[in-house]
């Protein structure tokens, strides 16, 4: 009897320890979690995707992309302007919004269409206040992936910044959370989950023109394309943004 009372005191007192432990240890852990800007945890995709809910709309990330935790995330704008400065999720959200439909076309042939929400740089740009010497922006990214565009391609009509796609904040897989949409340009120049944009003075070359036969310009050229939810059908393009289809 006696070996019974202490053994359920024993495992009252364990139990009882356990369960404060893991109360401590979640509380803990959910406080570090929320600071941490990044995380593979709950991530459904490595690289690219081509199936399932991406059919439509594939998605391509030179390294597996770890899901940004948007409560921590800041835009760094650095580099060559006046005031560097970094904007938290919500101060993005509230810069003058556009929305518009696009389609992106990626290197590899095929091309998707969507509606994007952001806004265009130049709003970014009159609180910055680029230095005069600024030609471009090196957009640095959470895949460690890196691209360049000009100021003056930046500048363009239809470029912006998107932090929606077809009215819903991004997707991990298509950048969460701000991604540039250039729909002049193929996808490559289109980086997804941007931490940092650092104003330069020169051309800097992109991970893809490093690696791959692209150009560091990136604008579509003539040819055929294969858009997803068109069935993938050959159309002629003639180079630059598609907007026939
Ligand atoms: N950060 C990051 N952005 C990126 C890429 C990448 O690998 N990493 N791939 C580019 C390429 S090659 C294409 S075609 C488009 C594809 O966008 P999607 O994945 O939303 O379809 O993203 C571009 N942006
Ligand atoms: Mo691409």
């Amino acid at each position: 009897m006696r070996t019974l009372e202490k053994l359920s005191r024993r495992l009252f007192l364990e139990r009882g320890f356990w369960a404060t432990a893991t109360l401590l240890w979640s509380l803990l852990r959910g406080s570090t979690v929320a600071q941490e800007l990044h995380s593979y945890e709950g991530t459904d995709f490595i690289g690219k995707t081509r199936e399932g809910k991406y059919k439509f709309f594939y998605i391509n990330f030179w390294k597996p992309l770890r899901r940004i935790n948007g409560e921590a995330w800041r835009l760094k704008i650095t580099g060559l302007c006046e005031s560097p400065q970094s904007f938290t999720l919500e101060q993005i959200k509230s810069i003058n919004p556009k929305t518009q439909s696009s389609r992106m076309k990626c290197v590899e042939c095929w091309s998707a269409r969507a509606s994007w929400s952001g806004f265009a740089v130049r709003e970014l740009e009159e609180i910055v206040k680029p230095l005069p010497g600024a030609r471009g922006i090196l957009f640095h990214c959470g895949d460690d992936y890196k691209e360049y565009l000009s100021r003056k391609d930046l500048n363009q009509d239809q470029v912006i910044l998107a932090h929606s796609m077809n009215g819903h904040p991004l997707s991990d897989g298509h950048g969460f959370p701000l991604r540039l949409i250039a729909p002049s340009k193929y996808g490559y120049k289109n980086p997804k989950a941007i931490l940092e944009m650092e104003y330069v003075s020169e051309h800097q070359a992109g991970t893809w023109s490093k690696i791959g036969p692209y150009s560091p310009d990136g604008t579509i050229l003539p040819g055929t394309d294969h858009p997803l939810e068109l069935g993938k059908e050959p159309r002629r393009i003639s180079g630059g943004e598609i907007t026939n289809y």
